[in-house]
């Protein structure tokens, strides 16, 4: 379903790259003063590829023929090669299910009146509760629909429906590599948690992946991104000192990126305060010394689902100064309103991508509204 362009690596080269996480711990360069990096030749051998080959007509332009078994590595690269666009590939990634980490909305039997108050009380807002409840009430009737399951099927339909948009896959696909995402958001949202469950992910799809720790306020930001590297198998820029320039950080982690050949750079922020002003400034330095050196893919704001109605201000302060790509929305199985995340995605018209249902490596996914409405409606 989800398919993703990357660099086609060897798998001799995958496995070296994993085997060595890099840390790297010099004095960050000065951003606005840093050259640009020479890119090194990305004209790498040819051996059979380890991830699976796309289908014809996803990205058909960018894939690759099967190499042959045998095939040679090429004469090594010349200064016209370096030019060479990097071999891409089309990937899925390794699947990651919701599983039971939505919590339902009905413990009891299904019951039609109640609907619109727990709609409410599960944070939908007051007019999405009582639109879903008459489309539910109408629907039911034509179909002459009104048993427990009968009920809970129409009203999942009815969210999916709702949920549903075009633009909730990561964007991942334009073949720009490095792929730079950055994350954001307010203290404890699971910024760094998410970074580390998103690197461990992609790692086991084969992607090259460097972190970047701009979260420089505070040395155990910098120490719980580390353990988070150290997991996944992917590298870490980190500042050198305590309260290093953050956007000097952002610059080098894209420049290793480049360097590296990796796939994406994951760059990690400080949590902030929708309403400082500094932090907000800096957050548009981080942007200025990233966009030195490649485009920014993804501005994750990620938004802890139990705040309730305070995500919402968050999340809107955030979209207008961070230019917010997509939401990643963490804690779902931390409560029973989950409805926020449809009253976000409405409000923002910003598409849900991640959803965290946990504190473990594998508890999050891709937003689905299929596994999510299913979640909300089923009999628990
Ligand atoms: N239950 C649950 N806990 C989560 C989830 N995501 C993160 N957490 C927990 O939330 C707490 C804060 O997570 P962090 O990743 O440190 O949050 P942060 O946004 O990086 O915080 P700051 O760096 O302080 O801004 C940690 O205890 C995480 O384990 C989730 O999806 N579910
Ligand atoms: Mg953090």
């Amino acid at each position: 379903m989800f398919k993703f362009l990357k660099r086609l690596r060897s798998s001799k080269q995958e496995s070296t790259s994993q085997a060595e996480p890099e840390l790297v711990a010099e004095p960050p360069v000065v951003a606005e003063q840093a050259a640009s990096p020479v890119i090194e030749s990305p004209v790498k051998p040819l051996e059979p590829a380890k991830v699976p080959l796309p289908e014809p007509e996803v990205h058909a332009e960018a894939a690759e023929p099967e190499p042959e078994p045998e095939a040679k590595a090429p004469e090594p690269a010349s200064a016209a090669a370096s030019e060479v666009e990097p071999e891409l590939v089309a990937v899925e990634l390794p699947k990651r299910s919701l599983g039971t980490g939505i919590r339902s909305l009905f413990s009891e039997n299904f019951d039609v009146d109640d609907l619109e108050d727990i709609l409410i009380l599960a944070d939908f807002g007051v007019e999405t509760a009582e639109e879903i409840t008459n489309q539910l009430k109408s629907v039911a009737q034509k179909q002459g629909a009104s048993s427990d399951a009968e009920l809970r099927l129409l009203l999942k339909d009815l969210l999916v429906e709702r949920l549903s948009r075009n633009d909730s896959s990561l964007n991942l696909d334009d073949g720009k590599l490095p792929y730079v995402i950055l994350v954001v958001g307010v203290n404890g949202a699971g910024k760094t948690t998410t970074i580390g469950k998103l690197a461990r992910w992609l790692k086991d799809g084969d992607w090259e992946v460097v972190l970047g720790a701009a979260d420089t306020f505070r040395a155990a930001a910098v120490e719980q991104l580390a353990t988070w590297a150290e997991r996944s198998g992917a590298r870490l820029v980190k500042p050198a000192k305590e309260g290093a320039d953050p956007a000097a950080v952002a610059y080098q982690t894209v420049e290793l990126a480049i360097q590296a050949e990796a796939d994406i750079a994951i760059i990690d922020t400080a949590g902030r305060l929708q309403n400082k002003k500094d932090l907000m400034d800096e957050l548009g330095k981080i942007r200025r010394a990233v966009e030195k050196q490649a485009k920014i893919s993804e501005v994750l704001l990620v938004i802890d689902a139990t705040n309730g109605q305070n995500a919402m201000s968050q999340a809107k302060a955030f979209a207008e100064v961070a230019e917010v790509t997509g939401i990643v929305m963490t804690k779902l199985d931390g409560t029973a309103k989950g409805g926020i995340l449809y009253a976000l995605q409405k409000e923002l018209d910003l598409p849900i991508k991640l959803v965290g249902v946990g504190e473990q490596v594998n508890d999050f996914a891709f937003f689905s509204p299929e596994e999510f409405a299913k979640g909300l409606v089923a009999r628990k």
